[in-house]
């Protein structure tokens, strides 16, 4: 009589699915400190807005006041979809009940919304964009939450929030919501990058991948190709480079999740340069450039205005833009070198 195996359940399946975020948020900061227990409460309301978004994401043909425009602007000037409308009001709902949070400061906000009964207590901030990308919602296309979360310095007595416009090296955390075919939270608290998935089943984001890097060079570069009659020369010449060289190849999904997602795991650059309508760059500073650049350099890569560190900007106003330039280290010094040999022509025009 042959004797069967013994039944075993693989060890790391249960590991893993027992690995949720709030565990894995006190796993990181490796203590149970009040501040380490204020970040696992804070990535828990992150990840419940996450839910609920990825939640009407997925009836969004099923049910009203999903898909369309909402028929206002916000402060960016930009036609503002429904669903802008409905994940900002959910991250600011989570909030309010999480004691934790004072002020949230949006896309979708001109003035940053204060939660007074957090205030006295609640010293962080949420800076997030709740739906990036929304332009792609219409076609059933990913999109993304961006979030970052700051400690509130002094008490903004002048509800300026004067205290944000401090740079992105003063983030405590950064992270974002992919809403694709399955929806993933990737989160840094400075201690790596860490990706979960959520499991619809469980209604947990459940880990997976740890200390995730970025590859040095890869082979994607992710640029709206559409504005190059808009570039400087440089990005042109860099544009020219990439067509004439093997082993390039183009990426974009009109949403900077989906792209920031890709090149963080294979490798690569995204790129959005300033143009001439836009010559400061389309993206924003606070809630969209500086969290991705807190953790492409968690996970060894750059992002750079073109000329400067992406973390080291500071603000001079929220709803401050950036050209953006992200992703693997030798990507980036390559766009680098075309914008640097550009301004060597440009000085010489002017010597000569
Ligand atoms: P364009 C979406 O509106 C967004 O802010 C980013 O998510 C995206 O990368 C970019 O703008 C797309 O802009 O001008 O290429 O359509």
């Amino acid at each position: 009589m042959t004797h069967a195996e013994p039944f075993s359940i693989p060890e790391r399946a249960l590991d893993r699915d027992c690995t949720t975020l709030s565990r894995h948020v006190l796993q990181q900061l490796q203590s149970f400190s009040a501040e380490a227990q204020d970040l696992s409460a804070l990535m828990n309301r992150i990840a419940l807005a996450g839910k609920l978004t990825a939640r009407r994401l997925s009836r969004a043909g099923l049910m009203e006041g999903v898909l369309g425009f909402a028929g206002t602007e916000n402060v960016q000037g930009e036609s503002v979809k429904k669903m802008d409308v409905y994940a900002n009001e959910v991250f600011i709902s989570v909030f309010k009940q999480s004691g934790l949070v004072c002020r949230l400061a949006s896309e979708e906000m001109e003035k940053p919304y204060y939660i007074p009964e957090n205030c006295p207590i609640g010293r962080y901030t949420l800076v997030y964009d709740p739906i990036d990308g929304s332009s792609n919602i219409d076609a059933n296309l990913n999109v993304g939450s961006i979030f970052a979360i700051r400690q509130q310095e002094g008490n903004d007595e002048s509800g300026e929030a004067l205290d944000l416009l401090q740079s992105g090296r003063k983030q405590l955390a950064a992270g974002y919501i992919l809403y694709g075919p399955s929806t993933v939270l990737v989160y840094s608290l400075g201690n790596g990058v860490h990706a979960f998935t959520l499991d619809p089943s469980l209604g947990e984001f459940i880990l997976w991948q740890e200390n995730i890097q970025v590859p040095k060079h890869g082979a994607v570069y992710s640029v709206n190709e559409g504005n190059f009659w808009q570039w400087d020369d440089s990005i042109r010449d860099y544009t020219r480079y990439v067509h004439r060289h093997e082993g390039y190849t183009g990426r974009y999904s009109g949403a900077l999740v989906g792209d920031f997602h890709r090149i963080l795991l294979q490798g690569g650059v995204f790129l959005y340069p300033g143009t001439v309508k836009k010559p400061e760059g389309k993206l924003r500073l606070l809630y969209e450039s500086a969290p991705l650049a807190y953790l492409i350099e968690q996970a060894g890569g750059r992002a750079s205005t073109g000329t400067q560190n992406i973390l080291d900007v500071v603000p001079k106003k929220l709803h401050q833009r950036t050209p953006l330039i992200i992703g693997s280290t030798e990507d980036v010094a390559l766009v680098e070198s075309f914008i640097q040999e550009g301004t060597r022509r440009e000085q010489d025009k002017v010597l000569t």
